[in-house]
């Protein structure tokens, strides 16, 4: 009899100890592209806030810097670590085919924020970001209806580029928005372009050289294809004694909060923005796999276009 009661209480721990035990946190492994920028900043915050505590998930969160290639070899660590989902905001698009290929035999799914990438969409669940193209056209958009408005007298519009990462899907397609205009619009000439890798400094240095090679007299537009490059644009014309915003139109993409008072200041006269809250819509496609609920491929993030006409709208309320 004794032996029955001993097996019994045995048998009635493993059931409280089994029901008793949580749900395992399921571990999600993201791999930041870098910080860079203040989008990105708050791109990431709004990861941690997504899967913060008590979110039933664990983030597993690595800064790459800047590099597909650490990138790669964190994507292999979380592999080996046992993640039960990836999400990857890719530097660049090329070079993803065969770490995502591991992935997939090691039956991790892989949701993908922000950038694109160049590889077979079989590989992953989803793709989570702006339409790059669209922000293009719509800052180019912007810019013929404020000439208009101004009238704009000179025969010629000499514009500055101020490109992101090379081969970023966000560079790619705000380069590909004004190349569309500047066909559309023979009388836009391309003065000069140089690369800011979407960083202050590297806005402020671009600037500088392309102001120390044609002059800045020459210039009646920089486009800028973020606002930390444009930030550091407008200091480096502010160094020559010209006014951004006045003697310049300054074109600006993410419509962050700091170039947004600039927009409200007249210093920056455009701000396409782009969304950077990514977390809770990656979060929402993680709740919905988990139920078995397969997500769209591509899932677009809304955004709109700020100037002086509309800022008030947002200054306010924005938070990053
Ligand atoms: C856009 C994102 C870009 C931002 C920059 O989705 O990839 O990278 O425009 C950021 O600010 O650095």
């Amino acid at each position: 009899m004794k032996k029955i009661s001993a097996v019994l209480g045995a048998l009635a721990a493993a059931a409280v100890m089994f029901t008793g035990c949580q749900k395992q946190d399921l571990i999600v492994g993201f791999v930041q592209a870098g910080h860079e920028s203040a989008w990105r900043i708050a791109n990431t915050e709004s990861f941690e806030q997504a899967f913060g505590k008590d979110s039933g998930y664990i983030l597993d969160m690595h800064d790459c810097n800047g590099s597909r290639d650490l990138q790669i070899e964190v994507i292999r660590k979380l592999l080996d670590d046992g993640v039960d989902y990836l999400v990857i905001a890719p530097v660049v698009e090329d070079g993803w085919e065969e770490v995502l290929h591991e992935a997939k035999e090691a039956d991790v799914p892989v949701i993908l924020c922000d950038r694109q990438i160049s590889a077979d969409s079989n590989l992953y669940e989803c793709w989570v970001g702006s339409y790059f193209v669209g922000e293009g056209r719509n800052a180019v958009n912007w810019l013929e209806n404020y000439l208009k408005e101004i009238e704009w007298k000179k025969e010629r519009t000499f514009i500055v580029h101020l490109q992101g990462t090379k081969g970023s899907s966000a560079q790619k397609g705000r380069t590909q928005g004004l190349e569309e205009g500047l066909r559309n619009h023979p009388e836009w000439k391309l003065l000069g372009f140089d690369n800011g890798n979407f960083s202050e400094s590297g806005g402020y240095i671009a600037m500088k050289k392309i102001i120390a090679s044609i002059g800045i007299d020459m210039i009646d537009v920089v486009y800028a294809e973020n606002d930390d490059m444009a930030i550091g644009a407008v200091e480096a014309i502010r160094e020559t004694g010209k006014e951004p915003g006045k003697d310049i139109i300054i074109i600006s993409f993410d419509a962050g909060r700091r170039a947004l008072e600039l927009v409200k200041q007249g210093v920056i006269n455009c701000d396409v923005e782009c969304n950077p809250m990514h977390g809770p819509l990656v979060k929402n496609i993680i709740d919905q796999k988990e139920k078995g609920i397969e997500p769209e491929k591509i899932m677009n993030v809304k955004e709109s276009l700020y100037d002086i006409t509309n800022v008030d709208e947002v200054l306010e309320t924005r938070t990053y």
